[in-house]
């Protein structure tokens, strides 16, 4: 039976962190992270093209409330609002994406200088605050006449991708020097592609995995192109959603289907990138789902270009139980195609969302890492947060323990790898992809009626550590 999260208690008899400026390395850079479709609204001005979550949200029933991004938080007219709540936060940078359709409305030639000058702004205006911006160029918003061309499936995205990397890079790089090339590939690649839960909505087993692998050559191209355009300064690294995945029990089975879970949520991405290879099991994995032919010669050496960082997205362990299966169906619809059941661990405090609250899985996620491959580059934590159900902008206790519970956990980590910031998800609450607009990860709550955005208690917690921790660190 899991329990309702009840604040700052359950992150303590967690972790036993207390709810204080934890312990990190000297530099460390704290932040919060948004994503373009989810805060920036105006999806039809200034010649933005449409992109695949535009279209998705159209299908009946694809989204909560039939609800889109086309107004979101309305960021796209309120970015100074974001800028002075990241300020008044003391963040030291701030994570946001780019907008592919908005910069290459068809997702190949013709710029839109328009769209470019929104982030151009947003730039000048962070970094006039002393706000390090952190570039994601691609959570999700495929452009959808790339898509109408076979998107992610087609090998020739990952060329269109690098050049949009490339020319974003070349426009910004005097004042950014930070780039994400891919935000989750697996959610882009697996969920969008296979279980169609996400914008493209398709389920199709084979296309998912090459889109998965188109994906990650994608990220190879753009991180050549943008170290061409961006010169010596520049850092660039991807962010990976990564879950440890733990047995339900200590039987062979229940091992053995975790070890499956474990390779297609994260090692399928971890393994290409940092060490140049597939993981092994991987093509008995999807026997019977796809032959994998669409990985050419050449393509692993592209894909694991070294890199300046590594983000980590981590939000909750899953738990595996062995399912009966006796082939996979080929469109790969969901983890028991692959033999796995999900289970809720006992006794275990949830989020709104009913994600488990596992501190120790952030530890575990990042201690992993650092024991599995040898030339892990600097790590930053992209994106951990915790979402409520509840509207208005009352107390977050539950948050406020939550974030505790997991600096400490990458307090604990440190010692082990070189840990560089940790950036909360999300400045504001935002939309929540297929789930609308029920989910509130933010520290500052919207309105979206108006727009308006009001602090929570958790930003006031965080603005009053950060504030303790440059006294201290200065
Ligand atoms: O909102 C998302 C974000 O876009 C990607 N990472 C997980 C978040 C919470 O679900």
């Amino acid at each position: 039976m899991s329990t309702t999260f009840d604040g700052a208690s359950a992150a303590r008899a967690a972790t036993g962190a207390p709810a204080d400026v934890p312990d990190l390395p000297a530099g460390f850079v704290w932040g919060a992270a948004t994503a373009a479709y989810q805060i920036e609204g105006a999806v039809d001005e200034d010649g933005r093209g449409e992109s695949i979550w535009d279209v998705f949200c159209r299908r009946p029933g694809a989204v909560a409330d039939a609800a889109s991004g086309a107004v979101a938080c309305d960021s796209y007219h309120r970015w100074r609002e974001d800028v002075d709540l990241l300020a008044g936060l003391g963040v030291d940078a701030y994570r946001f994406s780019v907008a592919w359709p908005r910069v290459i409305p068809t997702g190949r030639y013709g710029v839109n200088q328009a769209g470019l000058d929104y982030y151009d702004r947003l730039v000048d205006a962070l970094c006039e605050r002393g706000i390090r911006p952190f570039v994601t160029l691609y959570h999700w918003d495929l452009p959808q006449a790339l898509e109408d061309e076979g998107g992610w499936r087609a090998r020739d995205t990952a060329e269109r991708f690098a050049e949009y990397a490339g020319l974003v890079a070349g426009a910004l790089h005097d004042r950014v020097e930070d780039w994400i090339t891919l935000n989750e590939p697996y959610c882009s690649s697996i969920v969008g592609y296979a279980e169609g839960r996400h914008a493209p909505g398709a389920t199709e087993g084979h296309a998912a995995l090459a889109a998965a692998h188109h994906l990650l050559l994608g990220h190879g191209r753009a991180v050549d192109a943008i170290r061409a355009a961006a010169g010596p300064r520049t850092r660039v690294g991807i962010t990976l959603n990564l879950s440890p995945v733990v047995p339900a029990t200590g039987t062979d089975a229940d091992r053995a289907t975790a070890h499956r879970l474990d390779l297609m949520l994260n090692r399928q991405f971890t393994d290409p990138v940092l060490s140049g290879e597939y993981p092994t099991g991987f093509e008995r994995l999807y026997a019977g789902v796809s032959d994998l032919s669409f990985r050419r010669d050449g393509d692993l050496d592209v894909i694991s270009a070294p890199l300046d960082f590594l983000g980590v997205n981590y939000y909750y362990r899953l738990h595996a139980a062995a399912a009966p299966h006796a082939q996979p169906d080929p469109a790969l619809r969901s983890a028991a195609d692959i033999g796995v059941r999900q289970v809720r661990p006992e006794g275990v405090a949830t989020t709104g969302l009913g994600w488990p609250v596992e501190p120790e899985g952030l530890f575990d996620t990042l201690t992993g890492l650092a024991e599995r491959y040898p030339d892990l580059p600097a790590v930053y934590v992209t994106e951990n947060g915790c979402a409520e159900l509840r509207d208005g902008p009352e107390p977050d206790p539950e948050r406020i323990a939550f974030i505790a519970g997991h600096l400490a956990a990458a307090s604990r980590a440190a010692d082990r790898l070189e840990l560089r910031g940790y950036f909360y998800w999300s400045l504001i609450d935002n939309f929540e992809w297929a789930r609308g607009y029920g989910p509130r990860f933010g520290l500052a709550h919207v309105d979206y009626a108006t727009g308006i955005r009001t602090p929570k208690a958790s930003y006031h917690w965080l603005r009053d550590r950060l504030q303790a921790w440059h006294a201290r660190t200065a």
